[in-house]
């Protein structure tokens, strides 16, 4: 197999050296092991092409492989498949300044589209933690969200044009950067939160827009979370937020000790709000916060006077996964509307306590959009098999109360392997029947990204 691999690629960039295998056969997720049985390089999009030709030939199994920075064990290699890295497929192709639409290859890293649209006096609005290792065809893959979704939305929203390669080995253009075009069935979102199930996304037309105002940055502590919600209302009433997060005292604790950074308040509370907003809402802002602390729901509140503060003060929620990823957590990342956080929070909040009543939690997320992460922390006696089967064990008792709500078991990190097992509480049996119909009109023979997302 890997001498074919070799007559479909230059044998350069075929590797089945350990440390490749480790390194390209895993993300972020620490609950499987990686044993891919090679990791290719392709540069070109019919090497993509030959690549899955092989694969529907002699029956190998395919994982796409962006950033690696994934969180659901999408883009894990752990049954002896190939690897297909986009690391060398990293080139913009195309700028249009009339369309503000640049095209670019699979692998470039969502912060170089970050700097490239800054380079032409644009935006791209699409953030997260891990923007400088990300790459834009994993973004396609899970439709990431990230920080900035209360006023941008998610990936999917600057998506104008894909180029895929099916799981059959056929290219497909989809869409075109076309505004309107009202054709039929749009295999564009299709393949956008996909999971590198369908196919390859190879290209990628990204909408540019407008660069945001100057922006001030406040973070609020909060007593009750129940509040955080009237807060959030408050601040919306006068103020253009662009963002609206939320983190717990523990995920402070955890993010000041392993970055060296200054809390935010001289008072500890037992959650923060994290708001951004254009600068010139700062009176309204101002107002909204005497208000809320007049209200009771706030106890003590700072903004930022500068670029470096507000920079420190992100840095307290986007240094949050780094900073308890050595205690293994067992991540949830749970969504429900946005009205209906307050009594999805008390919910899970009583359920918690019942479910893991010895064990640590990390409360963090976009509050703003309706996405909590809950991170479950292993105590430090106990091995991770065992404290991941725990948690899987009692999985069901919080996703009951997501189904209730009628809200998503993962909001923004994608399904992977790691919640494949309970998709059902999220998407009805038909729709999981009509999913896997639509995997076998475009990999009819099951080449791409095996025991991923479908149960
Ligand atoms: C974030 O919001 C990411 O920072 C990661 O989605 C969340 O680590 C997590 O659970
Ligand atoms: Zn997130």
């Amino acid at each position: 197999m890997i001498e074919k691999l070799r007559e479909v690629l230059p044998p350069h960039r075929v590797s089945t050296a350990k440390e490749d295998l480790d390194n390209w056969g895993r993300d972020w997720t620490r609950s499987f092991a990686a044993a891919p049985s090679a990791v290719v390089f392709p540069e070109t999009v019919q090497e993509v092409v030959a690549v899955t030709r092989l694969a529907n030939a002699e029956g190998l199994a395919l994982v796409p492989s962006g950033g690696r920075t994934g969180l659901s064990a999408g883009a894990v290699a752990s049954q002896g498949e190939v690897v297909v890295s986009f690391d060398r497929m990293n080139r913009f192709l195309d700028f249009n300044e009339t369309d503000r639409v640049v095209r670019c290859q699979a692998g470039v890293v969502t912060a170089n589209v970050q700097a490239f649209a800054r380079g032409k006096g644009l935006f791209y609005p699409v953030d997260f933690s891990s923007s400088g290792s990300s790459q834009i065809g994993g973004n396609v893959a899970t439709n990431a969200g990230g920080i900035k979704v209360l006023r941008y939305g998610m990936t999917r929203d600057w998506i104008a044009g894909l180029k895929v390669v099916t799981g059959a080995g056929e290219v497909l253009e989809l869409n075109r950067g076309l505004v309107k075009n009202a054709t039929g069935y749009d295999l564009r979102h299709l393949f956008i939160g996909s999971e590198g199930t369908l196919g390859f996304v190879v290209e990628a037309d990204l909408r540019l827009t407008e660069p945001p105002a100057p922006s001030r940055v406040m973070v609020l502590g909060v007593d009750r979370m129940a509040d955080i919600l009237s807060i959030l209302t408050r601040f919306q009433a006068g103020v253009a937020l662009s963002a609206f997060e939320f983190f717990s005292e523990l995920a402070v604790e955890r993010v000041t000790r392993h970055r060296s950074l200054a809390r935010p308040l001289k008072s500890s509370s037992a959650f923060y709000a994290l708001l951004e907003f254009d600068a010139h809402d700062e009176p309204a802002a101002l107002a909204a916060f005497e208000e809320s602390l007049a209200a009771g729901w706030v106890s003590d509140g700072v903004m930022s006077q500068s670029e470096a503060q507000a920079r420190a003060l992100w840095a307290l929620r986007e240094g949050i996964t780094e900073s308890i990823a050595p205690e293994t957590p067992y991540k949830n990342d749970l969504a429900v509307r946005i009205s209906d956080v307050p009594g999805f929070l008390d919910d899970v909040d009583h359920a918690v306590g019942r479910i893991y009543p010895d064990l640590e939690i990390c409360w963090f997320g976009h509050i703003g959009d309706g996405n909590v992460h809950l991170n479950i922390l292993k105590p430090p006696g106990l091995a991770v098999t065992a404290f991941y089967e725990r948690c899987d064990a009692m999985s069901p008792e919080l996703f009951k109360l997501v189904a209730a709500r009628g809200g998503s078991i993962s909001a923004e990190h994608g399904v992977g392997m790691l919640k494949r097992e309970f998709l059902g509480f999220s998407r009805s049996a038909a729709e999981i029947e009509i999913m896997r119909a639509v995997k076998k009109a475009l990999d009819p023979n099951g080449v791409m990204n095996p025991g991923k997302l479908l149960p």
